[in-house]
C-alpha cells in the first residue's frame, strides 16, 4: 500500500455515484483495437468503432441468446478474445443482462468446476467453445452428473467448427436434450455474430451453423466469384460491426479482405450449403493440404479421426514429401482410458481411409497429451507443420501454453527417429 498511489476500494466506492454519466461519442469514434489470435502470419490490429459495433452486438446478444429479464447468462470465453469483448462485456451490458463472469481454470479445484458454477448461480444461457466441449467429453460424464443443471435452457458454441459428435454430446449431456444449441460463426473482423440459428425460430442441426443473421448477406463463391454450393464463404454487403481497417495499415486491410472479389468481403473460411440453405463452415481455406494431386481440407481428416470412439481431439497438417508433395501428418489426443499403441494407430489410419477414402489415410499419427492452441482454443497448425517437418518453430507468443510445443517436438523426434 503506497499512500496517494494506492486507495482503498471501499473508501472510493463510498463517495462514488451509483451511475456514471456516459460520454457522448461519435458513431465512427474508435472503440478498440484488438489483435487477431495470429494462427497464421503477423498479427493484425483489428479496428472497431462505436455505433455500428454496439448496434450489432446488442441485437445479436438479444436475438441469438433469446435474452430474457430473468436469464443468468454465462459466456466462458477469455475476456481478451473478441468473444469476451462482444459477448461478455458490450453485448450483454448494452442489453442490461445479468452476466456471470468467471476468470479461472475449468478443472480446478476439480473437473466439475463449470457445472458447480452453473448449479450454484442457476445459469440459464451457457456459451462456450468446441475445444472446451471436447475437453469435457474427455473428462467423462461423471463430473457433470454430480450437479443439477436444470436451470440451463440455451447452449451456444463459437470459435471453430463443432464436429457432430461433440454437438450431440453437448446436446445430450449438458442440455439433457432440452436446450437448443446455437452454433455461431463470426470473426474478430466481423465484430459480432454473422451466421447462426435463432432459437425457436430456425432449426438447429449438428454440424451446421445455420443461416445468416437477418440483415447479413452471405454467399458461397468460387475464385471467379460465381455462386457454388461448396466454396469460399463471402459477405456481399457491409454490416454494422465490420472492422473499419487494420490499425496503421489500410493497404493490408484492402488486400486481405477486399481484393479477392470486387466489393465483396473475404473472411478466409470455406463452407458448404445444403438444399435447405443451411451453411456448414469447413474451416480456414489456408488449412488445406495437397497430397498426390488431391486437395484435402485438414478439417475433413480431423472430423474423420474424431469420429472414432478413442479420439478426443485431432489436428492434421501437410508435411513435405518428395513424391506426393505433401504427406498427411496427424496429431491425436485420446480419450481417457484408451491404450496408446501401434494397433490403435493402425486402426485410426484405416478409419480415416474408410470414412473419406484411401487418399486421405494419414501417413503418420502421433498420439499426444496436448496440442498447441491459442487462448481461444484455435489449433496452431503452422507450429505442428514446423514440428512435423523438423523445422525451427515459428512465432509461439500467442500460445496459451508455450511448453506444449517443446514436449510435442521432443516426442515427435523420438517417434519418427
Ligand atoms: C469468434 C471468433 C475467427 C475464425 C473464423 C472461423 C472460426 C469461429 C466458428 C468458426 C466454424 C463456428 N473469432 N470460427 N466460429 N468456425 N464454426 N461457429 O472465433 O477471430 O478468433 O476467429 O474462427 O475460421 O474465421 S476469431
Amino acid at each position: 500500500m503506497e499512500y496517494e498511489r494506492d486507495h482503498w476500494y471501499h473508501e472510493l466506492i463510498g463517495e462514488a455515484q451509483p451511475h456514471c454519466i456516459p460520454e457522448i461519442m461519435d458513431a465512427e469514434d474508435l472503440l478498440f483495437v484488438l489483435y487477431t489470435s495470429g494462427t497464421t502470419g503477423k498479427p493484425k490490429g483489428i479496428v472497431h468503432t462505436t455505433g455500428g459495433y454496439l448496434t450489432q452486438v446488442t441485437a445479436t446478444t438479444k436475438c441469438v441468446f433469446d435474452l430474457q429479464e430473468d436469464d443468468i447468462y454465462w459466456c466462458t470465453a477469455d475476456v481478451g478474445w473478441i468473444t469476451g469483448h462482444s459477448y461478455i462485456v458490450y453485448g450483454p451490458l448494452a442489453n442490461g443482462a445479468t452476466v456471470l463472469m468467471y476468470e479461472g481454470a475449468p478443472d480446478w479445484p476439480d473437473k466439475g468446476r463449470f457445472w458447480e458454477i452453473c448449479q450454484k448461480y442457476r445459469v440459464s444461457i451457457f456459451y462456450t467453445a468446441p475445444t472446451a466441449i471436447r475437453a469435457f467429453m474427455k473428462w467423462g460424464e461423471d463430473w457433470i452428473k454430480k450437479y443439477d443443471l436444470s436451470s440451463l435452457r440455451l447452449l451456444g458454441t463459437v470459435g471453430e467448427p463443432i464436429n457432430p459428435e461433440a454437438w450431440i454430446w453437448y446436446h445430450r449431456v449438458i442440455g439433457k436434450e432440452l436446450c437448443p444449441i446455437v452454433d455461431t460463426w463470426w470473426q474478430t473482423e466481423t465484430g459480432a455474430i454473422m451466421i447462426t440459428s435463432l432459437p425457436a425460430v430456425t432449426e438447429t442441426r449438428p454440424g451446421s451453423a445455420g443461416e445468416a443473421f437477418p440483415g447479413i448477406c452471405t454467399a458461397l463463391l468460387n475464385n471467379e466469384g460465381e455462386s457454388v454450393t461448396a466454396g469460399f464463404l463471402a459477405i456481399t454487403k457491409p454490416w454494422p460491426s465490420m472492422l473499419r481497417t487494420i490499425y496503421g495499415d489500410d493497404e493490408r486491410y484492402e488486400n486481405t479482405y477486399w481484393s479477392k472479389w470486387d466489393g465483396i468481403y473475404f473472411p478466409g473460411d470455406g463452407a458448404k450449403i445444403d438444399e435447405d440453405g443451411f451453411l456448414s463452415i469447413l474451416g480456414r481455406v489456408d488449412d488445406v493440404l495437397n497430397t498426390a494431386g488431391h486437395r484435402i481440407g485438414t478439417m475433413e481428416v480431423e472430423s474423420a479421426l474424431v469420429d472414432h470412439p478413442a479420439v478426443a481431439e485431432a489436428a492434421v497438417v501437410g508435411k513435405f514429401h518428395e513424391v506426393k508433395g505433401q504427406a498427411i501428418a496427424a496429431f491425436v489426443i485420446l480419450k481417457e482410458n484408451w491404450q496408446a499403441d501401434d494397433d490403435l494407430v493402425m486402426e485410426l489410419r484405416n478409419h480415416v481411409a474408410q470414412k473419406i477414402g484411401a487418399i486421405a489415410r494419414p501417413d503418420s499419427i502421433v498420439l499426444t497429451a496436448d496440442l498447441p492452441k491459442t487462448r481461444s482454443g484455435k489449433i496452431m497448425r503452422r507450429l505442428l507443420k514446423d514440428i512435423a517437418e523438423g523445422k525451427a518453430l515459428g512465432d509461439t507468443t500467442t500460445l496459451a501454453d508455450p511448453s506444449v510445443v517443446q514436449i510435442l517436438k521432443d516426442q515427435y523426434l523420438s517417434r519418427e527417429g
